[in-house]
């Protein structure tokens, strides 16, 4: 087994004037907006972490339960000797479920923006999974292009779960799609996590929690801003608000000023109306039907779709380049 370093990609991950530009341009846009990845500084995602276990918050357990119980059908589609490479891998968690029922991948490919977590998870994993080349790579998933040279040559497989595709608007899902597929190459496997359309008040709760630990994960967006630019956002002029919108097939996440107000973020001031709200994210929710429309659209054709009526993982094979 060979000991890695984590491979830094190209372009580069985030930077502090990246996020800086992103928050001025999106609170200088009407309406306002913020980008969602933003949520996922240490203490987001100790939130995050949070919301997967609150009992109204049903994807994440779900998804477990489907990856358990399918694994052994989902492991059995990846090609021969292949490398698993996943989308903003997080801890892992997940594709320990399909490396353990998949006896032939040959190496583990985590991409993620956080290079801290990737480090100390490929420790872990080279442990825990001895045989596989553990190859992290530190890189906005978004805007990766090419597969680590290590595994250029290996078939791929790859992994997008969590219904993290349900963040981007549909063209924008199968941008990424298409993207994928030239990432992971001719007659590779896709397996994505999505999140799917049902009784807005099952919605409607699992993002306005009796613990109130998803307003807290949305307010931090306005706490990292003062934490990381030095801004002055007063967090108790600030509501969280979610809401399901049957039409666009959604769930929105605001955060609503509550009275008119001026924020200062270094050199620029930013002013509320009563009542404005700056959009922090979007959560598509699908149909099996309709994300195998949208995969087909991103150059994917349906291999299987497992569910449990709440939340559905798919396999797709690539058709196009
Ligand atoms: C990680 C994007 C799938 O949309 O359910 C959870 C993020 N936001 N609660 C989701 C989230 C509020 C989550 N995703």
């Amino acid at each position: 087994m060979s000991i890695q370093t984590a491979v830094r990609a190209s372009p580069p991950i985030e930077t502090a004037n990246e996020f800086a530009a992103d928050v001025i341009a999106g609170l200088s846009a009407k309406p306002k907006r913020l980008p969602p990845k933003y949520f996922y500084d240490l203490t987001g995602s100790g939130l995050f972490d949070r919301i997967t276990q609150l009992p109204e918050y049903y994807p994440t357990r779900s998804e477990l339960g489907l990856l358990h119980q399918h694994a052994p059908a989902i492991a059995s589609l990846f090609p021969p000797a292949a490398a698993l490479i996943e989308f903003g891998s997080g801890s892992s968690r997940k594709a320990r479920i399909l490396l353990r029922a998949a006896a032939s991948v040959e190496a583990y490919v985590p991409v993620d923006i956080s290079g801290d977590f990737l480090q100390q998870d490929a420790v872990q994993l080279r442990r825990d999974f001895p045989h596989l080349a553990i190859l992290p790579v530190v890189a906005d998933f978004t805007t990766m292009t090419e597969p680590p040279a290590e595994v250029a040559a290996k078939p791929r497989a790859g992994f997008f779960p969590g219904s993290t595709i349900g963040n981007f608007e549909p063209h924008e899902a199968a941008a990424f799609l298409r993207r994928a597929g030239r990432i992971l190459g001719a007659g590779s496997v896709l397996v994505v996590g999505v999140d799917l359309a049902k009784a807005p008040d099952i919605l409607y709760r699992a993002y306005n929690d009796s613990e109130g630990v998803t307003a807290k994960f949305n307010l931090n967006l306005l706490a990292r801003i003062n934490r990381e630019l030095g801004a002055n956002f007063n967090l108790a002029a600030f509501e969280h608000q979610a809401f399901y919108s049957a039409e666009r097939h959604r769930i929105e996440m605001h955060l609503a000023s509550t009275k008119r107000q001026k924020v200062r973020i270094g050199d620029t001031i930013i002013e509320f109306r009563a009542g404005e709200t700056i959009h922090t994210e979007n959560s598509y929710k699908h149909s099996i039907d309709s994300f195998q429309a949208l995969a087909h659209g991103g150059g994917w054709s349906p291999l299987a779709a497992w569910t449990d009526g709440l939340f559905s993982v798919h396999a797709l094979r690539m058709t196009a380049d």
